[in-house]
């Protein structure tokens, strides 16, 4: 394990970046991205993370005005009064601090970045990954137009997506399914409920089993895993578990329960790559599915999950799109585009191998502290 001398600044930016299109959720209309920014510095590097919490405490409790508190009374202290130390010895410290895992994500990351750069290496060959292609997935929002939403996936399918996800809620779910397979019978479809659906729900949740779909993603409540073992036995499709896996712990629980065939492993949910890499190596020796999700992530957020996809885990497409889905304009300097076949190319490192445009940081900023 990497010993990192000294932490010598820290650096908090939170952005605003407009969405190129409304992001519809069963739980939100996104209109922006706002994305708490860590920069770290030692002696010899310099380090990048991103935290996935929002303006709003919707999809999870975390917002960025929770981390920017977190990280600056808990997380930045321990990291700047700390010396020589690895990783895992940082992660060790933070687990004082009960959950704020997004918080914690965003540090590690920064971290990571700092150590693979320190030693001049991409951050995959860092978290023991194997250098391959990615494969790319998109999430598209729940649309009241049924033709944009037909629209947007046709684009997809010429863009050689390798999945596509629709997200879904109560009311516009079956009806838009039938619509979508009766357009596109064979493509690699999927759906995300965050959560909408209830236990009770099961004779209509039975209607989703016509539809051929990869998986159903979170029908039921966010922070449940018992109830979604009583719905995954009577379901043919598979269930994925997105915002009720926060931890090693809750997997092995959705595991020995039967929740879910599938877990969506975002990093900066269960607390970064290193958390991440070892619910990966859980699910694998378990034969539990698992794929990367995404939070809109800017250049920097979504690297990391493009570098954590080198894991062997990873076999499954995630919800890393193209840049251009979301953003007009990137803070940084390589925005992800899919290659012809589809596939998404890892920025060369070292590190997480992007580097932020700082005109572009100047642009978009709405806080900042220095440390
Ligand atoms: O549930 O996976 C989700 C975005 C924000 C919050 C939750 C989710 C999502 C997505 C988009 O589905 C994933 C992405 O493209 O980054
Ligand atoms: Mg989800």
């Amino acid at each position: 394990m990497y010993t990192i001398d000294k932490i010598k600044n820290v650096e908090l930016f939170l952005i605003k970046l407009p969405l190129v299109r409304l992001f519809e959720t069963s739980f939100s209309v996104q209109k922006y991205r706002e994305a708490l920014l860590v920069r770290v510095q030692s002696d010899r590097a310099y380090g990048w993370g991103e935290c996935v919490a929002g303006a709003d405490p919707y999809y999870s409790y975390e917002t960025n005005t929770t981390a920017i508190h977190i990280m600056s009374d808990y997380l930045i202290p321990l990291l700047l009064n700390t010396q020589n130390f690895t990783a895992d010895d940082v992660l060790d410290k933070f687990d004082q601090v009960r959950g704020h895992l997004m918080a914690k994500a965003a540090v590690e990351n920064a971290l990571l970045d700092l150590i693979a750069r320190e030693q001049e290496i991409p951050l995959f060959k860092l978290i023991g990954g194997r250098y391959q292609k990615i494969k790319s997935g998109i999430s598209l929002g729940i649309k009241d137009d049924i033709d944009d939403l037909l629209q947007l996936i046709e684009e997809a399918v010429l863009k050689k997506y390798h999945r596509i996800k629709i997200k879904v809620k109560k009311g516009r779910d079956v009806e838009v399914l039938k619509i979508l397979r009766k357009n596109f019978p064979e493509i690699p479809l999927m759906a995300d409920a965050n959560g909408d659906y209830l236990e009770t729900d099961l004779q209509y949740l039975k209607q989703f089993d016509q539809f051929n779909l990869m998986m159903l993603e979170q029908p039921l409540y966010y922070n449940d895993i018992y109830y979604h073992s009583l719905i995954q036995k009577e379901l043919q499709t598979p269930l994925c578990l997105d915002e009720s896996i926060k931890s090693l712990n809750d997997a092995r629980t959705a595991y020995d329960l039967k929740s879910c065939r599938i877990i969506n492993i975002k990093q900066g949910r269960v607390g970064g790559m290193i958390k991440s890499k070892a619910i990966q190596s859980f699910c694998k020796k378990h034969n539990i599915g698992v794929w990367s999700g995404g939070m809109l992530e800017t250049g920097i957020g979504r690297s990391f999950n493009l570098h954590l996809q080198t894991l062997h885990g990873f076999t499954l497409p995630g919800d890393t799109s193209e840049t251009s889905r979301y953003f007009n304009e990137d803070i940084v300097d390589t925005p992800v585009v899919l290659q012809s076949d589809g596939f998404i190319v890892i920025p060369a490192g070292p590190g997480i191998g992007v580097e932020i445009i700082p005109e572009k940081l100047e642009k978009y900023k709405i806080f900042y502290e220095n440390f």
